[in-house]
C-alpha cells in the first residue's frame, strides 16, 4: 500500500530526473510502494542506530548508550561499539566485492580447462600483462595454460599467507612501506574478513584506534586485492573496456520490442544475454511474436559492465530499480548479486514481468530461480530470452508508460583507454595529463561515486558536484550508480560535458581528446581508480606517494556497505574522501575525530561529511591546493589581460 507519496506539489520530487519523477507518480495512481514510501514509513530513523551506537553482538543486549547508560553490558563503550559496527561494515563490503572477484576467477579457471566454451579469452594482451606481473611464466606457452595458472595464483590471495597480498605491489612503493610499518597491509581477502569478525565479537578488540586500523587493513584486501582482481579478470575474459556510445535513463525501454533487464553485479550471465540478444534465431522468434526486436538493457553495476564492453543502453541507477517494472514494458528481470531490492518481487507480480533469480547464493522469495551455469552460459541465457519472448504477447499495451527521457554517454575508459587516448599507444605514458595537472590548466583529479539513497534528492549530488568540480578544471572520474546519475544529464557527453568545464580543462581535454568527465565502470572498477592514480604518480613531477597528489573520492549519495569498504581503502590509500553524509560513527567523539582529522597524519587520507555539494566541492578545492602548494606547483604568475593588439600577436 503506497503511502505518503512525494511528487504531489507540496512535497520535494524525489529527484531531479524528470523521469524518476514522473514514474513516482505512475506508481502513486497504481497504488504500489516505492522506495520513498518505505523510506518515509521508516521516519524518524533509529538515532542510535545513525549514531553506530546500537551494540547487539551479543545476547547480554542490545545495549544503547546514551548520557545514562554510557557502557553496554559488557563494558563497552561509544569508542569501540562505533568502531566494532563500522568493522562490520567494512568486512561485509569487502566480502561482497571479493565474493565477485573470486566468481569470476572461478570462470576463468573453468575456461582454462576447456569448459565454459562459450566464454573466451577476450583479451590475452592483458591476460599476458597480469601474468608477467605476478611471475607467471608466459614463454612458449598458450593462453589457456597461462590462465589456469593465473586464475590458481588469483585463488591463492583469498585465503591467508605468511606474506601480503601479491597485487598490493600495484601500489606505489612508499605506501606499500607505510601500511607495512603501520601493519595494515592484509595477507589475504577471506582471512582479512574474518579477522574482522573476529575482532569485533564480544571480549576481543576494545580499542578503537586499533579496530580502526584493522578496518582499513580489511578495505585494503577490497580495494587493492579482490577488487583489483574482479577487474582483471573480466577485462580479461570480457575485453578490456574502450571508449563506447551509448543512452541511458528508462526512456531506453522498448515499446515495440522485447525488454529483458540485467540488474545486479556479475557480469557472466549479461555478457552472454548480451552476445545472445543478436542471435538470428532468437530475432526470427522475436518477430513471430509481434516484437520488433530485442532489447537488452541494465541497471546498477552490471549495466555499467555491458554498457562498457557491448555498448548495451542504461535503464536506471540503483534507486530506479521498481519503477523500470512500472513502466510495464519490461518482460523479464534478471537478477543475480548486491543491491537487488527485495521489493521487486511485489512490483514485477502488479505487471507481467518475471522477475528471475541466477545466482546460487541469492534468491528472492516471488522471484523464479534459474542458477546460472557458466558451463552452458548461451544456452543459458537462450532460455531467458526466449522466455521473455513468450512473455511478451502478456504484455498489457494500455499499462505500458515509458518516460521519454534517455541521454546519450560515452563510457568505457579503462586505463588502458586513457593510455591510448593520450597518445601512449606505442609507450605507455600519462605525460600530457601530468604536465596539465602540474602546469595547473588541470588543478586535480577527483574520483565521483557511488549509490543514489532516498534520503538525498536522488541525482542531485552526483551532479551538482561533478559540475562543480569540472567547473573548477578538476577532470572527474566516475564509477557506479554515480556515472548513471551524470549520464542522464549528459555529462557522459564530451560534447555538453565540454560546455560545462572551466576553461583551461577544456582547453587540456580538446587537446589530448578525453572528455572531462571519464566514465571507469562499475563499483569493483574503483581499482581503475586507484591503478590511474598509481599511474599519474609513477608518471612523474608529482611526488611519491598517492598522498602527495591533487587528488581526492567523492561519494555524494552513498548507500552500501560495499562503498563503506571503498571510502576506507581510499582513505588508507593516503586520498582525502567527501561522503554526502556520515558513516555510522557520530556517537563516538574518538572515532569520528579518528577518521575526520588524526587520521590525515597515520594514512595521508581522511574523510570529511558533507551533504551541500557545492561546500563538498569548496572542501575538495582547499585539499587539492594544499597538494598543490606542497608540491610546489602553484606558481603564482601574474594574470596578464591581453590587448587586441597582443591577441593578434599570440595567435
Ligand atoms: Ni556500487 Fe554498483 Fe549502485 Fe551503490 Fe549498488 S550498484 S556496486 S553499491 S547502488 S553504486
Amino acid at each position: 500500500m503506497a503511502t505518503n507519496l512525494t511528487n504531489d506539489s507540496a512535497k520535494p520530487l524525489v529527484s531531479t530526473d524528470p523521469a524518476t519523477n514522473e514514474m513516482v507518480v505512475i506508481a502513486n495512481d497504481a497504488n504500489i510502494s516505492t522506495v520513498w514510501d518505505r523510506f518515509n514509513a521508516q521516519k524518524p530513523q533509529c538515532k542510535f542506530g545513525t549514531e553506530g551506537v546500537c551494540c547487539k553482538i551479543c545476547h547480554m543486549g542490545p545495549c544503547r548508550i546514551t548520557p545514562k547508560a554510557k557502557l553496554g553490558v559488557c563494558g563497552a563503550d561509544a569508542d569501540t561499539i562505533a568502531a566494532r559496527n563500522l568493522l562490520r561494515e567494512i568486512a561485509a563490503g569487502t566480502a561482497a566485492h571479493s565474493d565477485h572477484g573470486r566468481m569470476l576467477v572461478r570462470t576463468l579457471k573453468m575456461v582454462a580447462q576447456g569448459k565454459g566454451s562459450d566464454y573466451e579469452i577476450k583479451d590475452p594482451k592483458r591476460l599476458h600483462e597480469a601474468a608477467e606481473l605476478f611471475e607467471i611464466a608466459t614463454a612458449n606457452r598458450t593462453d589457456l595454460e597461462i590462465a589456469n595458472d593465473l586464475a590458481d595464483f588469483f585463488m591463492t590471495q583469498f585465503s591467508w599467507s605468511e606474506k601480503p597480498n601479491a597485487t598490493l605491489k600495484l601500489a606505489p612503493e612508499k605506501r606499500q612501506a607505510l601500511w607495512e610499518k603501520l601493519e595494515i597491509a592484509p595477507s589475504g581477502i577471506d582471512s582479512s574478513v574474518v579477522e574482522l569478525m573476529h575482532r569485533t565479537n564480544i571480549g576481543v578488540d576494545h580499542n578503537y584506534r586499533h579496530l580502526i586500523m584493522g578496518g582499513l587493513k580489511c578495505s585494503l584486501a577490497d580495494g587493492w586485492v579482490g577488487s583489483t582482481i574482479a577487474t582483471t579478470v573480466s577485462d580479461i575474459l570480457f575485453g578490456t573496456p574502450k571508449p563506447i556510445r551509448s543512452r541511458v535513463n528508462l526512456g531506453v525501454l522498448s515499446e515495440d520490442k522485447v525488454n529483458i533487464i540485467v540488474h545486479g553485479h556479475e557480469p557472466t550471465l549479461s555478457e552472454m544475454l548480451a552476445v545472445a540478444s543478436l542471435d538470428e534465431d532468437l530475432l526470427t522468434y522475436a518477430r513471430s511474436k509481434g516484437a520488433a526486436g530485442i532489447n537488452v538493457a541494465g541497471i546498477c553495476c552490471t549495466a555499467n559492465e555491458v554498457l562498457m564492453r557491448h555498448g548495451m543502453p542504461i535503464v536506471g541507477n540503483f534507486l530506479q530499480q521498481e519503477l523500470a517494472i512500472m513502466t510495464g514494458a519490461v518482460e523479464v528481470m534478471v537478477v543475480d548479486v548486491q543491491c537487488v531490492m527485495p521489493s521487486l518481487a511485489h512490483v514485477s507480480k502488479c505487471f507481467h514481468t518475471e522477475l528471475v533469480s541466477t545466482s546460487e547464493i541469492a534468491q528472492s522469495m516471488g522471484a523464479e530461480q534459474m542458477t546460472f551455469d557458466a558451463d552452458a552460459g548461451y544456452e543459458h541465457a537462450c532460455r531467458l530470452i526466449r522466455k521473455a519472448i513468450d512473455n511478451f504477447e502478456r504484455r498489457d499495451k494500455s499499462r505500458v508508460h515509458i518516460p521519454k527521457e534517455s541521454m546519450e554517454v560515452v563510457a568505457g575508459f579503462s586505463n588502458e583507454a586513457i593510455y591510448h587516448m593520450l597518445g601512449g599507444h606505442f609507450r605507455k605514458s600519462f605525460r600530457p595529463l601530468n604536465d596539465a595537472i602540474i602546469s595547473g590548466r588541470i588543478r586535480g583529479v577527483v574520483g565521483v561515486v557511488g549509490c543514489t539513497n532516498p534520503k538525498i534528492q536522488s541525482d542531485s549530488a552526483h551532479v551538482k558536484l561533478t559540475e562543480e568540480l569540472i567547473k573548477r578544471n578538476v577532470l572527474v572520474l566516475q564509477t557506479g550508480c554515480s556515472a548513471i546519475a551524470c549520464g542522464k544529464v549528459g555529462l557522459l557527453t564530451p560534447e555538453a560535458a565540454m560546455l560545462k568545464a572551466g576553461d583551461s580543462l577544456r582547453e587540456v581535454c580538446e587537446a589530448v581528446g578525453i572528455p572531462p568527465v571519464l566514465h571507469m565502470g562499475s563499483c569493483v572498477d574503483n581499482s581503475r581508480i586507484l591503478a590511474a592514480a598509481t599511474n599519474v604518480l609513477l608518471e612523474g613531477g608529482l611526488g611519491e606517494d598517492l598522498s602527495d597528489l591533487p587528488v581526492a573520492g567523492a561519494a555524494p549519495e552513498w548507500m552500501s556497505e560495499k562503498a563503506v569498504a571503498i571510502g576506507n581503502y581510499f582513505v588508507a590509500s593516503g586520498i582525502f574522501v567527501v561522503l554526502g553524509h556520515p558513516l555510522y560513527v557520530g556517537g563516538s567523539e574518538n572515532v569520528n575525530r579518528l577518521l575526520t582529522e588524526e587520521m590525515e597524519g597515520i594514512t595521508g587520507g581522511k574523510f570529511a561529511w558533507e551533504p551541500d555539494p557545492v561546500k563538498a566541492a569548496d572542501l575538495i578545492m582547499e585539499h587539492i591546493e594544499k597538494k598543490r602548494d606542497a608540491l610546489r606547483i602553484n606558481v603564482k604568475t601574474e594574470r596578464k589581460l591581453f590587448d587586441m593588439k597582443e591577441r593578434r600577436e599570440l595567435q
